[in-house]
This record gives C-alpha cells, sequence and structure tokens, in this order.
C-alpha cells in the first residue's frame, strides 16, 4: 500500500502546507456492484462497477493539524471511541500519509444522509478525507490519483470523487495503478434515489468480510462476474440511452444477483429482514398495477428505490417515510 501511495505522491509536499483543510464528496449508490476483490489490502476488485452520486447528499470532511499526539475524530458532532472498528480504519488510511514525521489530526466529518440507511457513508467519508488531505497537503493530484488513494479507505469510495454516474474500472495492473473511478459524460436529470430504511440495526458481517468469503467459493464467484459484466454492459448502455425500464430491471437484477451469490456464499450472513421482502414484494405489487418502480440493495436490510421525477408524488404516497434523492441537483459551493 505504501508502494502505491508512494507511486501517486512521488516527491509531492511530505507535509502539510496548511494548519486545516476541507472538503466534501458525495455518497454513491451501486447500480452494477461490486463484490469482491484480486487484492484485499488495495482494495483492487475482480470487476468493474457502476454507480450513482447522490448529489449534495454526502460528507463534509474538515481536517486540522493536532497538538495533540493522537487522532481525533468527530462523526456528527460525536467524538468517536479510538477502538472501533471505524476509528481503527480511518486510522490506519492516515497511516499512509504520515511518512516519517509524527503528525495527528483532528477530523470532523458531517454526514448529510441518514447515516443509518448505510447508503455508503464509508464511500463519501474516505473520499472527502482524501480531498481534505489534498487540500491540507496542497498536493493538487488530478480527481483520478485521488481516486486510487480514496480507494485505499473503502472500495467503493473511488467512485465518490464525482457527481453524476461513475464507472470504477476493475483494471489489470497488481500494483493498482489502473483501478480508479471514471466519470460517465451522461446526465438522467428526471431520474430519483429513494433512501427506505428499513433498520438502523449494525450489520453482524461486514461487506469486508463477506466478499473474502464469497471470493472462497470461486466456482459460484466467477458466475457472478460473468453476469455482473455483462450487467455492466446493459446498465451502461440504457444509461445512455435513457432507457428507464432497461436501466432500472437490470440494476434490480444486478442486486438480486449479488443477494443470490451472497446467501450460497455465506449462509449466516442474513442482510434482509422480513420487512425488507414485504417491502421488494410491494414494490413489485406496484410495479405490476402501473407505477415503474424499481429497487436495489446493498449489504444490510435497507432498499434504495429507483424511479423518475414524474413518479414522486406516488412513490411519497406509498412510502411515506422514503427519503427522496435528486442525484443531478448538486447546487453545493463547495462541490467540485
Ligand atoms: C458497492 N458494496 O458497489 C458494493 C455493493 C456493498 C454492496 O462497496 O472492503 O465498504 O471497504 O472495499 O466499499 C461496500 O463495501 O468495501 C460496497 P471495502 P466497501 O457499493
Amino acid at each position: 500500500m505504501k508502494e502505491l501511495v508512494r507511486n501517486i505522491l512521488l516527491n509531492n509536499k511530505p507535509k502539510p502546507q496548511r494548519k486545516e483543510a476541507s472538503a466534501f464528496a458525495p455518497s454513491n449508490i451501486a447500480l452494477c456492484k461490486y463484490w469482491g476483490k484480486r487484492d484485499d489490502l488495495m482494495n483492487l476488485p475482480h470487476q468493474s462497477s457502476l454507480s450513482i452520486s447522490l448529489g449534495n447528499k454526502g460528507a463534509h470532511t474538515k481536517i486540522a493539524v493536532s497538538e495533540n499526539a493522537y487522532d481525533q475524530i468527530t462523526l456528527n458532532g460525536s467524538i468517536v471511541d479510538g477502538s472501533t472498528l471505524f476509528a481503527k480504519r480511518l486510522i490506519h488510511f492516515l497511516d499512509l500519509f504520515r511518512q516519517e514525521q509524527n503528525i495527528y489530526f483532528n477530523i470532523e466529518t458531517v454526514i448529510n444522509i441518514p447515516v443509518a440507511a448505510g447508503v455508503a457513508s464509508s464511500a463519501c467519508g474516505f473520499a472527502a478525507l482524501t480531498k481534505a488531505l489534498n487540500n491540507l497537503y496542497q498536493w493538487n493530484l488530478s480527481n483520478e490519483k485521488l481516486s486510487i488513494l480514496a480507494r485505499l479507505g473503502s472500495g467503493s469510495a473511488c467512485r465518490s470523487l464525482w457527481h453524476g454516474f461513475v464507472m470504477w474500472q476493475a483494471g489489470v495492473l497488481d500494483n493498482g495503478m489502473d483501478s480508479y473511478g471514471v466519470p460517465l459524460p451522461y446526465q438522467w436529470p428526471e431520474l430519483r434515489i429513494g433512501l427506505f430504511i428499513i433498520s438502523n440495526k449494525r450489520k453482524s458481517l461486514s461487506s469486508r468480510e463477506a466478499m473474502q468469503q464469497s471470493v472462497q467459493h470461486p466456482k459460484i464467484y466467477k458466475e457472478w462476474v460473468i453476469q455482473a459484466e455483462k450487467d455492466f454492459q446493459s446498465i451502461y448502455n440504457a444509461i445512455k440511452r435513457h432507457d428507464f425500464q432497461r436501466f432500472a430491471e437490470n440494476v434490480e437484477a444486478n442486486a438480486q444477483i449479488l443477494h443470490v451469490l451472497i446467501q450460497k456464499t455465506n449462509p449466516n450472513a442474513h442482510y434482509s429482514l422480513s420487512e425488507t421482502n414485504k417491502t421488494i414484494q410491494k414494490i413489485k405489487t406496484l410495479r405490476k398495477n402501473g407505477l415503474p418502480l424499481y429497487y436495489t440493495q446493498d449489504a444490510g436490510p435497507n432498499l434504495k428505490l429507483i424511479f423518475l421525477k414524474e413518479n414522486v408524488d406516488s412513490v411519497s404516497q406509498h412510502f411515506p417515510n422514503v427519503f427522496i434523492i435528486d442525484p443531478f441537483a448538486y447546487h453545493n459551493p463547495d462541490y467540485n
């Protein structure tokens, strides 16, 4: 990992050039999922994935050089216990940039989406932190390079450097230099994403562990990779043509296949709750009755609804607690 960081930073500024800096990065929802790594340390995937960023919904992160000899992390106003997995992962990431000096940081992150929804808060968190580090050290790195660095914190973070549709090209190199996000040159202002929160209980099996177990079943896992590559193409082409039905059918099918893979390779994962299954049935019934409504699901019980602007009222009526996101309305002044 350190070698990859050296490859990117070269002899770029080894010390912070400012006392503090901040940045914003949007959260993203995978439309064609990333699942399984060819390199666990550098988060290198076996297949490419594709996401939609959530506009001005994401993480605002401020980083400051600390006078203490430890890092302090604050999330939505509360100090995070340094012994938690969350804090350890973040500190481990910061270690990559400390080089030889004993520099410690105060990090304050505010995430303006329901964190409980499990909607890629690690993705926007690591992307915002990477951008904030770039500002603090004044590296002036390209988004492509920042995407590679963010990926080291959390795979899906490499897609949170841009707004709109972003693909994560898997890459083939062992050194990880060709595995990063690439923004798609297509907008779709009518598209809406609804976060439907079913439970905010922490999942018992992290996606990181579940992915590792899936890869350990090579025969079943290979089928996923082949199908995910086909889904990637279908979803990409549907975005290009604004073909909503084809787009949403393929996004939903990709999530379903992911969950079949998870069930086969992690029988104890139980990401779906009975409420998740009931809601999926409700979506399918509404669809049968003429409402073009689809869903996607990640490694948790909550669902992300997929629909068009013209159906916002119907969706809100059927799902009063849904949190609707307009992914192409990003009017945040510090969004770039
Ligand atoms: C995704 N997920 O493409 C997939 C779909 C969950 C299901 O990326 O180990 O937190 O940090 O690379 O990115 C969640 O896993 O995993 C994820 P790591 P990450 O969004």
